[in-house]
Protein backbone atom coordinates (compact mmCIF):
# COMPACT_ATOMS: atom_id res chain seq x y z
CA UNK A 1 0.00 0.00 0.00
CA UNK A 2 1.62 3.56 -0.96
CA UNK A 3 1.29 6.70 1.38
CA UNK A 4 2.08 10.10 0.85
CA UNK A 5 5.32 8.89 2.91
CA UNK A 6 6.40 7.13 0.43
CA UNK A 7 8.62 9.01 -2.47
CA UNK A 8 6.58 8.28 -5.99
CA UNK A 9 9.07 5.49 -7.79
CA UNK A 10 7.97 4.04 -10.85
CA UNK A 11 9.28 1.32 -12.66
CA UNK A 12 11.12 2.13 -16.08
CA UNK A 13 9.19 2.48 -19.51
CA UNK A 14 11.38 0.25 -21.16
CA UNK A 15 10.42 -2.87 -19.04
CA UNK A 16 7.19 -4.52 -19.49
CA UNK A 17 4.83 -6.60 -17.71
CA UNK A 18 3.62 -9.10 -19.31
CA UNK A 19 0.15 -9.02 -20.57
CA UNK A 20 -0.63 -13.05 -19.24
CA UNK A 21 0.24 -12.08 -15.75
CA UNK A 22 -0.26 -13.50 -12.84
CA UNK A 23 1.36 -16.91 -14.95
CA UNK A 24 1.01 -18.75 -11.80
CA UNK A 25 -1.81 -18.58 -8.99
CA UNK A 26 -3.56 -21.24 -6.58
CA UNK A 27 -6.41 -21.78 -8.46
CA UNK A 28 -4.04 -23.85 -11.16
CA UNK A 29 -2.25 -25.81 -8.46
CA UNK A 30 -3.70 -29.38 -8.57
CA UNK A 31 -3.43 -30.24 -4.97
CA UNK A 32 -4.17 -28.08 -1.44
CA UNK A 33 -2.44 -24.27 -2.21
CA UNK A 34 -3.56 -21.09 -0.62
CA UNK A 35 -0.56 -18.94 -1.99
CA UNK A 36 2.21 -19.58 -5.17
CA UNK A 37 4.59 -17.15 -5.07
CA UNK A 38 9.06 -16.77 -4.91
CA UNK A 39 9.78 -19.10 -7.66
CA UNK A 40 13.09 -20.18 -9.01
CA UNK A 41 13.11 -19.97 -12.69
CA UNK A 42 15.37 -21.57 -15.32
CA UNK A 43 15.73 -23.61 -18.51
CA UNK A 44 16.85 -27.58 -17.90
CA UNK A 45 16.75 -29.96 -20.59
CA UNK A 46 15.23 -28.02 -23.39
CA UNK A 47 12.25 -26.83 -21.34
CA UNK A 48 11.58 -23.84 -19.03
CA UNK A 49 11.14 -25.31 -15.16
CA UNK A 50 9.76 -23.45 -12.44
CA UNK A 51 10.37 -24.43 -8.55
CA UNK A 52 7.83 -22.67 -6.96
CA UNK A 53 6.53 -21.83 -3.08
CA UNK A 54 3.39 -23.07 -2.14
CA UNK A 55 1.45 -21.82 1.08
CA UNK A 56 -1.27 -24.30 2.12
CA UNK A 57 -3.00 -25.40 4.85
CA UNK A 58 -3.79 -21.56 6.22
CA UNK A 59 -6.75 -19.88 7.13
CA UNK A 60 -7.62 -16.35 6.39
CA UNK A 61 -7.33 -16.08 10.33
CA UNK A 62 -4.12 -17.79 10.40
CA UNK A 63 -2.37 -16.26 7.36
CA UNK A 64 -0.59 -13.56 8.83
CA UNK A 65 0.69 -15.16 11.64
CA UNK A 66 2.66 -17.12 8.57
CA UNK A 67 1.99 -20.13 10.34
CA UNK A 68 0.86 -22.14 7.12
CA UNK A 69 2.47 -24.87 5.75
CA UNK A 70 4.84 -24.73 2.64
CA UNK A 71 5.73 -27.13 -0.14
CA UNK A 72 7.84 -26.56 -3.20
CA UNK A 73 5.62 -27.01 -6.37
CA UNK A 74 7.09 -27.66 -9.79
CA UNK A 75 5.77 -26.70 -13.11
CA UNK A 76 7.49 -26.66 -16.74
CA UNK A 77 6.66 -25.10 -19.68
CA UNK A 78 7.95 -24.71 -23.46
CA UNK A 79 7.70 -20.66 -24.09
CA UNK A 80 8.36 -19.71 -20.59
CA UNK A 81 4.66 -18.01 -19.96
CA UNK A 82 1.95 -21.09 -20.17
CA UNK A 83 3.17 -23.62 -17.51
CA UNK A 84 1.95 -27.14 -16.19
CA UNK A 85 2.13 -27.58 -12.92
CA UNK A 86 3.46 -31.51 -12.04
CA UNK A 87 0.63 -33.03 -10.18
CA UNK A 88 1.96 -33.56 -6.99
CA UNK A 89 4.68 -31.19 -4.60
CA UNK A 90 8.17 -31.87 -5.41
CA UNK A 91 9.87 -31.09 -2.17
CA UNK A 92 8.58 -30.49 1.34
CA UNK A 93 11.14 -30.98 4.46
CA UNK A 94 9.40 -30.88 7.73
CA UNK A 95 10.67 -32.35 11.34
CA UNK A 96 11.07 -31.62 14.78
CA UNK A 97 13.77 -29.24 13.98
CA UNK A 98 12.63 -28.29 10.94
CA UNK A 99 9.63 -26.30 10.08
CA UNK A 100 9.52 -25.61 6.24
CA UNK A 101 11.66 -24.75 3.45
CA UNK A 102 10.45 -21.84 0.93
CA UNK A 103 12.14 -18.75 -1.56
CA UNK A 104 13.86 -21.86 -4.07
CA UNK A 105 16.81 -20.51 -6.94
CA UNK A 106 17.18 -22.43 -9.41
CA UNK A 107 20.95 -22.27 -10.99
CA UNK A 108 22.03 -24.70 -13.67
CA UNK A 109 25.78 -25.35 -13.29
CA UNK A 110 27.38 -28.14 -15.37
CA UNK A 111 24.06 -29.78 -16.37
CA UNK A 112 23.04 -29.85 -12.77
CA UNK A 113 20.46 -28.08 -11.21
CA UNK A 114 21.14 -26.54 -7.77
CA UNK A 115 18.02 -24.81 -5.59
CA UNK A 116 18.65 -22.21 -3.29
CA UNK A 117 16.37 -21.98 -0.33
CA UNK A 118 15.37 -21.00 3.02
CA UNK A 119 14.52 -22.83 6.03
CA UNK A 120 12.60 -21.78 9.38
CA UNK A 121 13.92 -23.98 11.85
CA UNK A 122 13.11 -23.83 15.64
CA UNK A 123 16.46 -22.44 16.02
CA UNK A 124 16.94 -19.58 13.45
CA UNK A 125 16.80 -18.84 9.61
CA UNK A 126 19.02 -21.19 7.54
CA UNK A 127 20.04 -20.69 3.82
CA UNK A 128 20.18 -24.02 2.15
CA UNK A 129 21.97 -25.55 -1.18
CA UNK A 130 20.83 -28.63 -3.06
CA UNK A 131 21.28 -30.25 -6.18
CA UNK A 132 18.87 -31.91 -8.06
CA UNK A 133 19.07 -33.58 -11.55
CA UNK A 134 15.23 -34.61 -11.90
CA UNK A 135 13.53 -32.58 -9.56
CA UNK A 136 12.37 -35.60 -7.13
CA UNK A 137 15.30 -36.53 -5.28
CA UNK A 138 17.50 -33.34 -3.79
CA UNK A 139 20.45 -33.77 -2.07
CA UNK A 140 20.88 -31.13 0.60
CA UNK A 141 24.99 -29.82 0.27
CA UNK A 142 25.15 -27.25 2.80
CA UNK A 143 23.34 -25.68 5.64
CA UNK A 144 23.91 -21.97 6.84
CA UNK A 145 24.43 -21.29 10.77
CA UNK A 146 21.52 -19.39 11.23
CA UNK A 147 20.42 -16.07 10.65
CA UNK A 148 20.95 -16.22 6.82
CA UNK A 149 18.69 -16.96 3.62
CA UNK A 150 17.97 -15.19 0.10
CA UNK A 151 21.00 -17.44 -1.45
CA UNK A 152 21.52 -17.42 -4.81
CA UNK A 153 24.13 -19.01 -6.96
CA UNK A 154 26.32 -17.78 -10.36
CA UNK A 155 25.43 -20.12 -13.09
CA UNK A 156 29.12 -21.08 -13.65
CA UNK A 157 32.36 -21.19 -11.08
CA UNK A 158 34.41 -17.96 -10.46
CA UNK A 159 38.18 -18.93 -10.81
CA UNK A 160 37.28 -22.40 -10.42
CA UNK A 161 34.85 -21.84 -7.48
CA UNK A 162 31.02 -21.49 -6.72
CA UNK A 163 30.39 -18.67 -5.99
CA UNK A 164 26.81 -17.45 -3.69
CA UNK A 165 25.03 -14.67 -2.72
CA UNK A 166 23.19 -14.23 0.71
CA UNK A 167 21.50 -12.41 3.16
CA UNK A 168 22.36 -12.72 6.64
CA UNK A 169 19.97 -10.74 9.32
CA UNK A 170 22.32 -9.92 11.71
CA UNK A 171 19.67 -7.91 14.64
CA UNK A 172 22.33 -8.21 17.76
CA UNK A 173 24.72 -6.18 16.38
CA UNK A 174 21.98 -3.26 15.08
CA UNK A 175 20.90 -0.34 16.56
CA UNK A 176 17.24 -0.38 17.29
CA UNK A 177 16.15 1.75 14.50
CA UNK A 178 18.36 -0.06 12.17
CA UNK A 179 17.58 -3.18 12.99
CA UNK A 180 16.16 -4.21 9.64
CA UNK A 181 19.13 -2.60 7.76
CA UNK A 182 20.31 -6.52 5.63
CA UNK A 183 23.21 -5.97 3.28
CA UNK A 184 23.95 -8.86 0.50
CA UNK A 185 27.06 -10.61 0.86
CA UNK A 186 29.17 -13.21 -1.26
CA UNK A 187 30.75 -16.71 -0.21
CA UNK A 188 32.71 -18.46 -2.65
CA UNK A 189 33.38 -22.78 -2.29
CA UNK A 190 35.06 -25.11 -4.22
CA UNK A 191 32.20 -28.01 -3.67
CA UNK A 192 29.06 -25.96 -2.80
CA UNK A 193 29.26 -27.83 0.92
CA UNK A 194 31.90 -25.60 2.34
CA UNK A 195 31.68 -21.53 1.95
CA UNK A 196 34.15 -19.12 3.01
CA UNK A 197 36.05 -15.92 1.98
CA UNK A 198 32.90 -14.14 2.47
CA UNK A 199 32.37 -10.51 1.77
CA UNK A 200 30.38 -7.42 1.59
CA UNK A 201 29.04 -6.75 -1.95
CA UNK A 202 26.31 -3.91 -1.22
CA UNK A 203 25.17 -2.33 2.05
CA UNK A 204 21.83 -1.25 2.19
CA UNK A 205 23.09 2.07 3.00
CA UNK A 206 23.72 1.94 -0.84
CA UNK A 207 20.09 1.74 -2.34
CA UNK A 208 18.80 5.50 -2.95
CA UNK A 209 15.24 3.54 -2.72
CA UNK A 210 15.73 1.44 0.11
CA UNK A 211 15.38 2.38 4.03
CA UNK A 212 15.64 -0.77 5.02
CA UNK A 213 16.57 -4.25 4.21
CA UNK A 214 18.25 -5.59 1.05
CA UNK A 215 18.99 -8.88 -0.51
CA UNK A 216 19.53 -10.91 -3.86
CA UNK A 217 17.42 -11.13 -6.58
CA UNK A 218 17.28 -14.07 -9.25
CA UNK A 219 20.59 -15.57 -10.43
CA UNK A 220 22.79 -13.06 -12.27
CA UNK A 221 23.17 -13.53 -15.88
CA UNK A 222 26.45 -12.67 -17.83
CA UNK A 223 26.52 -10.10 -20.42
CA UNK A 224 30.10 -8.43 -21.70
CA UNK A 225 29.74 -5.57 -19.56
CA UNK A 226 29.45 -7.20 -16.22
CA UNK A 227 26.91 -9.85 -14.76
CA UNK A 228 23.65 -8.29 -14.44
CA UNK A 229 22.46 -9.00 -10.93
CA UNK A 230 18.98 -8.12 -9.37
CA UNK A 231 18.26 -7.36 -5.99
CA UNK A 232 15.12 -6.78 -3.42
CA UNK A 233 14.74 -3.63 -2.15
CA UNK A 234 12.35 -2.46 1.03
CA UNK A 235 10.94 1.00 1.67
CA UNK A 236 9.29 1.19 5.28
CA UNK A 237 6.85 3.45 5.53
CA UNK A 238 6.59 5.24 8.69
CA UNK A 239 5.20 2.08 10.94
CA UNK A 240 6.28 0.29 13.70
CA UNK A 241 4.25 -2.63 12.95
CA UNK A 242 5.90 -6.39 13.08
CA UNK A 243 6.17 -6.88 9.17
CA UNK A 244 3.86 -10.27 9.85
CA UNK A 245 0.98 -7.85 11.06
CA UNK A 246 -1.93 -7.38 8.80
CA UNK A 247 -1.20 -3.53 9.02
CA UNK A 248 2.25 -3.56 8.05
CA UNK A 249 3.24 -0.66 5.69
CA UNK A 250 6.54 -2.20 3.47
CA UNK A 251 7.29 -1.86 -0.38
CA UNK A 252 9.47 -4.72 -1.79
CA UNK A 253 11.11 -3.34 -5.02
CA UNK A 254 13.61 -5.10 -7.87
CA UNK A 255 16.53 -3.52 -8.27
CA UNK A 256 19.58 -4.31 -11.02
CA UNK A 257 23.36 -3.83 -10.70
CA UNK A 258 26.19 -4.84 -12.71
CA UNK A 259 28.92 -6.77 -11.17
CA UNK A 260 32.11 -7.46 -12.19
CA UNK A 261 33.07 -10.25 -14.48
CA UNK A 262 36.72 -11.67 -13.08
CA UNK A 263 35.71 -10.78 -9.33
CA UNK A 264 31.68 -10.26 -8.96
CA UNK A 265 32.23 -9.42 -5.43
CA UNK A 266 32.84 -6.27 -6.76
CA UNK A 267 30.20 -3.90 -8.11
CA UNK A 268 30.50 -1.88 -11.31
CA UNK A 269 27.54 -0.27 -11.07
CA UNK A 270 24.54 0.44 -8.97
CA UNK A 271 21.31 1.68 -10.87
CA UNK A 272 20.10 4.54 -8.82
CA UNK A 273 16.65 4.16 -9.53
CA UNK A 274 14.52 1.03 -8.67
CA UNK A 275 13.88 -1.45 -11.79
CA UNK A 276 10.00 -2.94 -10.50
CA UNK A 277 7.85 -0.92 -8.88
CA UNK A 278 4.95 -2.28 -7.29
CA UNK A 279 1.82 -0.38 -9.50
CA UNK A 280 -0.15 -3.07 -10.97
CA UNK A 281 -3.20 -4.54 -9.26
CA UNK A 282 -1.89 -7.95 -8.90
CA UNK A 283 1.36 -6.56 -6.85
CA UNK A 284 -0.45 -3.82 -4.46
CA UNK A 285 -2.64 -6.69 -3.57
CA UNK A 286 -2.55 -9.87 -1.81
CA UNK A 287 -1.27 -11.35 1.28
CA UNK A 288 1.43 -8.64 1.21
CA UNK A 289 -0.15 -5.91 -0.60
CA UNK A 290 3.25 -3.88 -2.56
CA UNK A 291 5.65 -6.96 -2.86
CA UNK A 292 8.07 -7.48 -5.84
CA UNK A 293 10.36 -10.38 -5.36
CA UNK A 294 12.76 -11.06 -7.81
CA UNK A 295 13.60 -15.03 -8.13
CA UNK A 296 14.41 -15.73 -11.71
CA UNK A 297 15.96 -14.40 -14.72
CA UNK A 298 16.69 -15.68 -18.61
CA UNK A 299 18.49 -14.35 -20.73
CA UNK A 300 16.87 -15.67 -24.70
CA UNK A 301 18.80 -15.89 -28.03
CA UNK A 302 16.83 -12.86 -29.02
CA UNK A 303 18.56 -10.47 -26.06
CA UNK A 304 14.96 -10.48 -24.56
CA UNK A 305 15.51 -11.10 -20.50
CA UNK A 306 12.75 -12.61 -18.52
CA UNK A 307 12.55 -11.51 -15.01
CA UNK A 308 10.15 -13.66 -13.12
CA UNK A 309 9.15 -12.53 -9.19
CA UNK A 310 6.69 -13.07 -6.52
CA UNK A 311 3.94 -10.69 -6.44
CA UNK A 312 2.01 -9.57 -3.20
CA UNK A 313 3.48 -12.81 -1.54
CA UNK A 314 0.21 -14.33 -3.73
CA UNK A 315 1.19 -15.33 -7.50
CA UNK A 316 3.98 -15.32 -9.54
CA UNK A 317 4.85 -12.97 -12.45
CA UNK A 318 6.82 -12.44 -15.69
CA UNK A 319 8.83 -8.78 -16.33
CA UNK A 320 10.34 -9.02 -19.98
CA UNK A 321 13.05 -6.36 -20.88
CA UNK A 322 15.74 -6.11 -23.48
CA UNK A 323 19.46 -6.91 -22.33
CA UNK A 324 20.97 -3.67 -23.66
CA UNK A 325 18.48 -1.58 -21.73
CA UNK A 326 18.91 -3.15 -18.45
CA UNK A 327 22.33 -2.65 -19.12
CA UNK A 328 22.02 0.84 -19.98
CA UNK A 329 19.96 1.00 -16.31
CA UNK A 330 22.52 -0.75 -14.62
CA UNK A 331 25.03 1.92 -15.41
CA UNK A 332 22.48 4.57 -15.12
CA UNK A 333 22.85 5.63 -18.57
CA UNK A 334 18.87 5.65 -19.18
C1 LIG B 1 10.80 -11.69 3.04
C2 LIG B 1 10.56 -13.18 2.85
C3 LIG B 1 9.92 -13.42 1.50
C4 LIG B 1 8.72 -12.51 1.30
C5 LIG B 1 9.07 -11.07 1.64
C6 LIG B 1 7.89 -10.13 1.54
O1 LIG B 1 11.33 -11.41 4.28
O2 LIG B 1 9.72 -13.68 3.88
O3 LIG B 1 9.52 -14.76 1.44
O4 LIG B 1 8.30 -12.57 -0.03
O5 LIG B 1 9.59 -11.02 2.92
O6 LIG B 1 6.90 -10.49 2.46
Amino acid sequence: MRSSSVPQFETPSFIKKHPANPLLKADMIPYPSVLTFNAGITKYNGKYVMVFRNDYNISPETIYQRSGDINLGLATSDDGINWSVAPKPCWEMHTDEIIRIYDPRLTVIEGKCYVCFAMDTFHGLRGGVAVTEDFDKFEVLSLSAPDNRNMVLFPEKINGRFLRLERPLPVYSRGVNQKESFDLWGSFSPDCRYWGDTALVLGAEKVPYANSKIGPGAPPIKTKDGWLCTIHAVYKVDSDLPCWHRDWRKVYMGGLMLLDLEDPTKILSLAQKPLLVPEEQYETHGFRGSVIFPGGMILEDTGEVKIYYGSADTVECLATADVDDLVRFAKNEI
